[in-house]
């Protein structure tokens, strides 16, 4: 397999920067080093290669785009190139990244106070501590609104009940950031320790996909939460303005699974003979080829269109789930079909096709489902909410 180079059809290096491009470079070496000999084998196993965190942090992977605190400080746009290059590897990787940074670090910063940006921050940036973020309830996902997770107020104490899903990271994190319904009904945010009396987790097991991620239950029972613990917002735009950030990193982070299958598939397809001939010359595999191509061309201006509108601070949710909604759609089918150009071979972990096949399925679902996001922009063109009764 040659080394990997991202796709350039429309000549779109010219549009980035020679420190976008440097960041984007230095990562991709890592990975080729670091991560690529190592990642099969941990999907395989099911397990996250968490020798790799310090390392990670070294390179300023955490909380990258946060000014102060230990953090990168780097623009939105360099930020979505680190996890095109991370994702190109595998999303189990990226998703352990978006959610330090984007689901953990940002909220902190944003609605936190000083002491807890000063308590949590260079250290979550170093990776010497990890953290998870809980939303989603067994009962409550594409609606977290409905969540019955609740934090009920004791004196300088709120004491939290429920329970809290597919907690990627879960497992191993040493902080939790919490979404729960107050006395009130009002959705507040808390830092949750993991060594909290009252706070459990449980891993989920048997995935197959994102088999190189912990993913995990948390559950609540009696957990007593210093009021002091509380972030400085109210109701779901908290959560959702991390959201912001998250899906955002996965719009790029997904152009790298597809380049990554894409650059498999040619190679294998220019070298493997049937019919006395390279599978590449038939004109059935060129339209696939072809259209690929296109399709992460067309990707990768969506990125970064909106990453040129967040440089500017001026992307609003919607054009985030069109690059969402569309960008991992296109990888997820970018790879299916070229696990279909490796026939047989793609199915094995001597490839990659099929695990970045595998991992886009949760990929599509997770950050709000395609049909979500396609709802979302529906009521921004329509001006009517398909979500209300
Ligand atoms: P709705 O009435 O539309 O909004 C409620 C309040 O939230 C505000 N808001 C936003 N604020 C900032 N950014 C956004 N993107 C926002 N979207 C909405 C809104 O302005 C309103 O504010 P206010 O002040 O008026 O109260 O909410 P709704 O209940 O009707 O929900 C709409 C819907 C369905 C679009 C939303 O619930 C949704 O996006 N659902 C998808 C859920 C989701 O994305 N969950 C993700 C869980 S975390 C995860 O998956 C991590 S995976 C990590 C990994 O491994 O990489
Ligand atoms: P549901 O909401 O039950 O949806 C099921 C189907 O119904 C979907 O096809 C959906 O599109 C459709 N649907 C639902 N409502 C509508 C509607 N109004 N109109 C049309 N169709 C609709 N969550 C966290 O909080 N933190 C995490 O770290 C995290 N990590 C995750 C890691 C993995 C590997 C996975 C798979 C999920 C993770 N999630 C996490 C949860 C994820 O955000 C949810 O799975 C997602 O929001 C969808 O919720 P759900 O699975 O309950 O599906």
């Amino acid at each position: 397999m040659k080394p990997f180079e991202s796709v350039n059809y429309l000549d779109i290096d010219n549009l980035f920067s020679e420190e976008e491009l440097m960041i984007r470079n230095s990562i991709r070496q890592f990975v080729t080093s670091e991560i690529m000999p190592i990642i099969a084998e941990h999907f395989e196993k099911g397990t996250f290669p968490k020798n790799l965190i310090p390392a990670m942090g070294e390179l300023g992977m955490y909380g990258s785009t946060i000014q102060g605190y230990g953090c990168a400080g780097v623009s939105p746009t360099s930020y979505g190139l680190i996890m095109q290059e991370l994702e190109r590897a595998d999303s189990g990787l990226r998703s352990f990244v978006s959610v330090q940074g984007a689901l953990c670090m940002y909220p902190i910063f944003a609605f936190g106070t000083e002491a807890h940006r000063q308590k949590y921050l260079p250290k979550m940036a170093t990776g010497e501590l990890i953290g998870c973020f809980g939303l989603t309830e067994p009962d409550f996902g594409s609606n977290p609104g409905g969540m019955v997770t609740r934090a009920k107020k004791d004196g300088a104490d709120y004491i939290l009940n429920g329970s809290k899903m597919w907690i990627t990271n879960g497992g191993f994190a040493d902080l939790a950031i919490v979404w729960a319904k107050d006395d009130a009904g009002d959705i507040r945010g808390f830092i949750v320790d993991r060594e909290t009396p009252g706070f459990k987790v449980v891993e989920i097991k048997k995935k197959f996909s994102l088999r190189a991620s912990v993913t995990s239950e948390l559950i609540f029972e009696d957990c007593r939460v210093p009021a002091s613990q509380m972030l400085e917002v109210k109701g779901l735009k908290g959560p959702f303005s991390c959201l912001n950030n998250a899906r955002f990193g996965i719009s790029w982070g997904v152009l790298g699974a597809a380049m990554a299958c894409y650059q498999e598939a040619l190679e294998y397809a220019q070298t493997r003979i049937q019919f006395n001939k390279p599978i590449a010359s038939f004109q059935l595999v060129q339209a696939k080829l072809a259209n690929i191509v296109t399709e992460i061309s067309k990707a990768q201006l969506l990125a970064l269109q909106v990453g040129r509108l967040k440089d500017q601070d001026k992307a609003k949710p919607h054009q985030i789930s069109m690059a969402k909604m569309n960008n991992v759609a296109m990888a997820l089918n970018t790879a299916r079909i070229c696990r279909d150009i490796l026939g047989a071979s793609g199915i094995t972990y001597e490839y990659q096709c099929g695990r970045h096949m595998l991992n886009l399925e949760s990929v599509n679902t997770y950050e709000g489902t395609e049909d979500i996001h396609r709802l979302i922009i529906g009521q921004t063109i329509t001006g009517i909410s398909a979500f209300s009764n």
